[in-house]
């Protein structure tokens, strides 16, 4: 068959096309739990400034001391050798010699995220081989943290970090309070976090009170109206480019009638959360699926998955056609279900592999499913990064996953006689590693 000339009709030369277009592209990673230095940083590099509460994390201390590798250390040294509450005691960098001996030393670093702290060292220019962490502490004590994250997001290829600003977290909202430019780094976009407000609406209605906008358990006129005026003070203040909630497995919409505290947050849902969406044209996502500390002693690392309901999720965006939804389920059952859901409905857009389906196998599963449902019309991967580094292995293993299944798709298309062109398969990796999310959060 004769082929126009911009075409790549092998196997071979599809692949390599795939992988160059795959490393080339910039990433917006759409959902981070990384700030920048305006927000304060526990480790101070070279700069000798370091904050307690600091909320920028990075270094090998705070790679080795993920909370993934904390579930998976205390599969090893259980809390009858080493209680919780000591393992909490003991200083980060005594915590990250624990991990690296159990889990690095005396087992074969295997897991996904004892790989991808490896994965960052190495490409970091650090020698993964070496005995101890000691040789890469001294050279992560001479970064200047802003600096660094520059040369994190080259070595990703990163472009835009979207942040997780939790309003309902006194550390992070009197930091917004104390200096209005905090979130100022134009490498860093916010966005508004507000879970106690759909899951909580009693607690919420307290602190909003307290903090000076009066609002009741019961929901009446004045409460509705100050939780929007509230919400749309802190998208302004700021600039928030979405609206985010992690929900449990058992949310349901409509909610259970029988529920009171589910009830309150349907009506937030309808009446502040969307409404306040729609006006500000933002979308709002929903993570669903989470079941908080299951093991309270694990603090962050003690929650677990349930499966959850696709469902709800149809049913709000057929009720709410003015509003936009980016949506992820955290439990690998509830996958295909929503891909089908995101096939009915302009308005809801599918991203990432989140939290416990970020592992190599699921990713490649959940992608490849989602290009044979949906084409090219959803959002593969977020990193949802705690710790700058981390967005160096997060991006890199998701990268050639998703050119792996790229590469397959276009190799099935081309083997029907029509063959790919570069520009197509550069366009495709746009969209799915930056224009979606683009487009649909500033959709009309
Ligand atoms: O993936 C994680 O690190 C979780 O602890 C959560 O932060 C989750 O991603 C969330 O945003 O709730
Ligand atoms: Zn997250």
């Amino acid at each position: 068959m004769a082929h126009a000339p911009n075409t790549l009709a092998s196997p071979a030369d599809i692949a390599a096309a795939v992988a160059a277009a795959v490393e080339r592209q910039p990433v917006i990673d759409m959902h981070t739990h990384l700030y920048p230095p305006s927000f304060g940083t526990t480790l101070a590099g070279r700069t000798g400034k370091s904050d307690l509460n600091g909320m920028l994390l990075w270094g090998v201390d705070e790679l080795l001391t993920y909370h993934y590798l904390v579930a998976e250390v205390y599969r090893v040294v259980t809390p009858d050798k080493l209680p919780y509450e000591q393992f909490w005691r003991m200083t980060k960098r005594q915590q990250a010699d624990h991990i690296w001996k159990n889990l690095f030393v005396e087992r074969a670093p295997i897991s996904e995220a004892c790989r991808g702290v490896l994965t960052t060292i190495q490409k970091l220019g650090l020698d993964p081989s070496d005995p101890t962490p000691d040789g890469w502490r001294k050279w992560f004590d001479q970064q200047d943290p802003s600096e660094y994250i520059d040369r994190v997001m080259q070595v990703a290829n990163v472009k835009s970090i979207t942040m997780t600003n939790a309003v309902f977290d006194d550390n992070e909202r009197q930091r917004w309070l104390d200096n209005p430019n905090v979130g100022a780094d134009p490498r860093f976009t916010a966005v508004l976090r507000i879970d106690p407000l759909l899951r909580n609406w009693p607690e919420a209605a307290k602190k909003l009170t307290q903090w000076g906008r009066r609002a009741e358990e019961n929901l009446s006129a004045t409460s509705i109206s100050s939780a929007k005026i509230f919400l749309n003070d802190w998208i302004n203040k700021q600039k928030a480019i979405y609206l985010a909630v992690s929900l449990p497995p058992e949310w349901r919409y409509p909610a259970d009638p029988n529920d009171p505290i589910a009830r309150a947050g349907q009506t937030v849902l309808e009446q502040v959360i969307l409404p306040v969406c729609a006006d500000h044209n933002i979308p709002f996502a929903m993570m669903i699926g989470s079941h908080l500390r299951v093991n309270p002693a694990l603090r962050e690392a003690g929650d677990m998955v349930g499966k959850a309901d696709v469902q709800s999720v149809v049913n709000l965006c057929r009720e709410f056609p003015q509003n936009r939804f980016f949506v992820t389920f955290l439990a690998r059952e509830n996958q295909h279900e929503v891909a089908v859901a995101a096939r009915k409905f302009g308005n809801l857009m599918l991203f990432g592999c989140w939290w416990f389906v970020n592992n190599p196998s699921l990713i490649e599963e959940i992608t490849r499913m989602r290009c044979e449902l949906l084409g090219t019309s959803f959002i593969p991967q977020h990193s949802d990064a705690r710790v700058l580094d981390q967005l160096i292995y997060k991006w890199d293993h998701s990268r050639k996953i998703i050119a792996k299944v790229l590469t397959d798709k276009f190799q099935d298309v081309a083997a029907t006689g029509r063959a790919p062109t570069k520009e197509s398969i550069d366009g495709t990796v746009r969209l799915m590693l930056a224009e979606n999310f683009e487009r649909f959060r500033t959709a009309k």
